[in-house]
């Protein structure tokens, strides 16, 4: 089955792909002619994640889906949160947010933090959201190259390493995101039925 995904990170949809697995096809916004930047500029996740979707309905008339992430840190009021992406400059640099998440938490002993995926599913003219979450802390200095994102700074509760320091099916095995999109598959599975 084909499915449109409101993203243009690559990794994201490389992990969603790998959650969904072959019976999937996931479709992208450039795929569809979409090549703008698609707007994301609600003051919640949930928010953001249907502003995408329902973006991209308009422009193809299809159904679709989309996630919006945020890391809700503990010891700075569940910051940067929805503004993950644009927390240290307005575009997606993330080496300048790992390098603020860092001087914000410098001397911090509460060092928890979360990471929450919201995915919004248009489909047939109803909208549904699934989430997401893992626990886990921000440690000291970067580590790990794979992933994106905060990934060298978090490791999830139960670990020891940094998400960047695990395996693509790693990281999905107990993911944020993984798990919002095994709901939006059970929920797709559940119509077949
Ligand atoms: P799209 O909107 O095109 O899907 P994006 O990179 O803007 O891609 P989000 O708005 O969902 O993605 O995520 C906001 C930021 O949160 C993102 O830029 C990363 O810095 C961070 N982030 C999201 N998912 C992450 C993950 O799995 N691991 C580490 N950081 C993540």
């Amino acid at each position: 089955m084909k499915l449109l995904f409101a993203t243009n990170n690559a990794h994201k949809l490389a992990e969603v792909q790998a959650v969904l697995g072959p019976e999937y096809e996931l479709v992208t916004p450039r795929d569809c002619g979409v090549t703008e930047e698609i707007p994301e500029t609600q003051p919640t996740l949930e928010g953001n994640a249907l502003q995408k979707a329902r973006y991209l309905r308009e422009r193809t008339g299809l159904d679709c889906f989309a996630d919006d992430t945020g890391l809700e840190v503990a010891a700075l009021d569940g910051a940067p949160g929805v503004r993950s992406a644009r927390y240290a400059t307005d575009g997606h640099d993330f080496a300048a947010n790992n390098r603020l998440l860092l001087a914000n938490l410098r001397g911090a002993a509460d060092r928890r933090a979360r990471f929450r995926t919201v995915v919004a599913l248009l489909r047939s003219g109803e909208e549904h959201l699934f989430e997401g979450i893992v626990e886990g802390r921000i440690i000291e200095c970067e580590r790990g190259c794979e992933g994106f994102g905060y990934d060298p700074l978090f490791v999830p509760d139960g670990f020891d390493r940094t998400f960047a320091e695990m395996s693509a099916d790693e990281k999905n095995a107990v993911s944020h995101r993984a798990r919002a999109v095994r709901r939006l598959a059970d929920y797709l599975h559940g119509l077949e039925k």
